[in-house]
């Protein structure tokens, strides 16, 4: 692993810590910093995904999965809905993260009330309603209900690439000319977005929000305002669950996962100067390697690095993952990141640099210094996971390039 730190960016990170010091002592920041790890360790997110038969929840749920629909273990899609039973779909990579396909709205007779209740309403963090064309009473009613009970709720527009190509079709555009295509895109957009708003306004929504999505781009259309906007309104912690487990699908992105990694890194190496310490006999420094080794596996997944990922995103790209593999450069697979390997870095030349970082953090935090092996501890275990968390992100970025390429023809 190349170091990707120099000191002056490491003051700069340090600045954070500092500041979290000022005010309080080591134990009270020491504490605090713990108990937010261990709530973001410890942190479930469960997603609701409702609406009529066959307005795409399953769909949907498979796309959030990264999944293609024939896939085995995918939600069935296109089918007549009988049951009234929620089915739970786990996150790829990250359990704790639930997905939930809940029973379709009734057709006929539906009571918004009766139906939270079946589908046991309160376990859910927050709900997408899905309509693939307009929305009605029963929609209207179901979001009047959740809103009664404080949660949060977003209306979805589903399929908007079928209304895009029926407008194509019916204008005759050309879609060879690729200026007249785009603005039929944005023509048939607009008009979904009015005729969505008007419609629920007339329903009785005083200021409704649509986000118009197609379950085969999430990158497109409003998924990613989706996403900030659901990120933009969950508390601190479930906000971190949701940018670590979501798909990478804009620059912003890893933008946001490295900002909510660098949070959690430094809390890291502060829960790492109090668990038991292992010595090491090449280094004069002590670390915590289990809190390495699992972090490390941790941010690996956060920027779709391990092999499952991996997987999903050359499924979806249709492209071998040996090729996107072929840019990685710096981050081993999940499965490679065991306590070896932390141990190998810390004894290559490229981890002496944590000693000047032992030597800065020693002068804006002197407190530290003062713990039997907690100053090296919270610096080695700092220098380390930040130096991973640069090249992670760098190999995430060359993986999104390769991903984008045009496909090469044999
Ligand atoms: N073109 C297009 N088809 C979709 C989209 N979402 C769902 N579908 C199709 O609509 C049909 C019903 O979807 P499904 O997910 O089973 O709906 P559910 O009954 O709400 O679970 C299936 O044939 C899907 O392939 C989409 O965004 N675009
Ligand atoms: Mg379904």
């Amino acid at each position: 692993m190349d170091p990707a730190l120099t000191k002056k960016t490491l003051e700069k990170d340090l600045d954070q810590v500092k500041s979290s010091f000022k005010r309080k002592t080591f134990e009270a920041v020491s504490a605090e910093a713990k108990e937010q790890s261990n709530l973001l360790n410890n942190a479930t997110l469960e997603i609701a995904i409702t609406g009529r038969s066959g307005a795409g929840k399953s769909s949907f749920v498979n796309a959030l999965r990264g999944m293609k629909d024939h896939e085995k273990g995918a939600a069935l899609t296109g089918l007549r809905e009988t049951t009234m039973v929620p089915q739970e779909y786990t996150h790829p990579a990250f359990p704790k993260v639930k997905i939930w396909d809940l029973p379709g709205l009734g057709k006929n007779e539906f009571n918004a009330e009766e139906y939270l209740k079946k589908v046991n309403f309160s376990k859910y963090d927050f709900f997408i309603i899905i309509a693939s064309d307009r929305f009605t009473i029963h929609e209207t009613n179901l979001a009047l209900e959740i809103r009664k009970n404080k949660k949060k709720f977003y209306y979805v527009r589903s399929k908007v690439d079928i209304d895009i190509e029926n407008y194509r079709r019916s204008k005759r555009i050309n879609v060879e000319d690729t200026h007249e295509k785009m603005q039929a895109e944005k023509k048939t957009l607009d008009i979904i977005r009015k005729d969505s708003y008007d419609n629920l306004k007339a329903l009785g929504e005083s200021s409704p929000r649509v986000f118009l999505i197609s379950r085969w781009d999430l990158s497109k259309y409003d998924f990613p305002l989706l996403q900030e906007t659901i990120e933009q309104e969950q508390d601190e912690i479930k906000r971190d669950v949701l940018i670590m487990c979501l798909p990478i699908l804009t620059k912003d992105s890893i933008r946001k996962k490295k900002a909510a990694m660098e949070s959690l890194i430094w809390k890291k190496a502060i829960a790492s100067c109090s668990v038991g310490l292992i010595p090491l006999p090449f280094l004069s420094l002590g670390c915590d390697i289990g809190i390495l080794v699992t972090t490390m596996s941790h941010i690996c997944k956060v920027f779709g690095l391990d092999e499952n990922s991996l997987n999903i995103l050359a499924n979806r790209v249709g492209k071998p993952v040996e090729e996107l593999k072929s840019v990685i450069e710096h981050t081993p697979s999940t499965g490679k990141i065991t306590t070896e390997f932390a141990m190998d870095i810390l004894k290559r030349s490229a981890m002496w640099g944590a000693i000047t970082v032992v030597e800065a953090v020693l002068d804006f935090i002197p407190v530290l210094g003062s713990l039997y092996g907690g100053g090296s501890s919270f610096a080695t275990t700092f220098y380390m996971l930040k130096n991973f968390l640069e090249n992670a992100v760098k190999d995430a970025e060359k993986v999104q390039a390769k991903a984008a390429e045009p496909k090469r023809h044999k």
